[in-house]
């Protein structure tokens, strides 16, 4: 199975992030279903190795938190232009779940993520680049802020390569705690 651990977005974020969709010739756009932050790609991990990578991720204690999807980027430049995506307000408690998912997974035995955590939501990806108006797309919805949502779990999903494109499944969840109240709140 190949495998990655991803935050599910909420429908109306989703729906939100849909109604981007228009005027990028070449975009191949990722079918709303399967919008989703990734926290870690995981590759292909048989029986044995999917059971490891259970038990670590169900082991791991992390409260929720609100996360905010805001602005627009890109991966690649020009005729190397790869993906679009929405961006991530600053979030150091996603940070630090994404560092606790890594570490976690190295303790199962993955080997350590070759590249630097960019939190994103891939919006399209591109074979051929759609050149300049790329960047009047950003121009025009660069501003682009949802509303924060609760980030209550987790979500291992398998990645499956249909004919009609990529399939995401969700196939198990690690909910998180509920948020304590901060301190001062408790004490009134
Ligand atoms: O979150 P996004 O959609 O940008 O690009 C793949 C996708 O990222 C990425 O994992 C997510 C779920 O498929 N991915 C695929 N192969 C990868 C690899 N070899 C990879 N990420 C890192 N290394």
């Amino acid at each position: 199975m190949r495998l990655f651990v991803a935050i599910a977005l909420p429908q109306d974020l989703r729906d939100r992030l849909e109604g981007l969709r228009d005027g990028l010739p070449g975009a191949k756009w990722v079918a709303a279903e399967n919008l989703h932050l990734t926290l870690r790609f995981i590759g292909e991990a048989d029986g044995g190795e999917c059971h490891d990578i259970d038990a670590a991720l169900a082991g791991l204690r992390f409260e929720s938190f609100p996360l905010q999807i805001e602005g627009l980027g890109h991966f690649g430049e020009g005729r190397r232009l790869r993906a679009l995506w929405a961006g991530v307000a600053p979030n150091p408690d996603l940070e630090r779940l994404q560092g606790k998912i890594e570490r976690a997974l190295q303790s199962a035995g993955m080997e350590p993520s070759k590249r630097k955590y960019k939190p994103h939501v891939t919006l399209a990806r591109f074979k051929s680049g759609p050149g300049p108006r790329l960047h009047s797309f950003i121009a025009a919805h660069g501003l682009f802020r949802a509303a924060p949502f609760e980030v209550t779990e987790f979500t291992l999903f398998s990645s499956y390569l249909a004919q009609q494109g990529a399939i995401y499944t969700p196939e198990l969840s690690y909910p998180l705690e509920p948020r304590k109240a901060p301190l001062d709140a408790r004490l009134e």
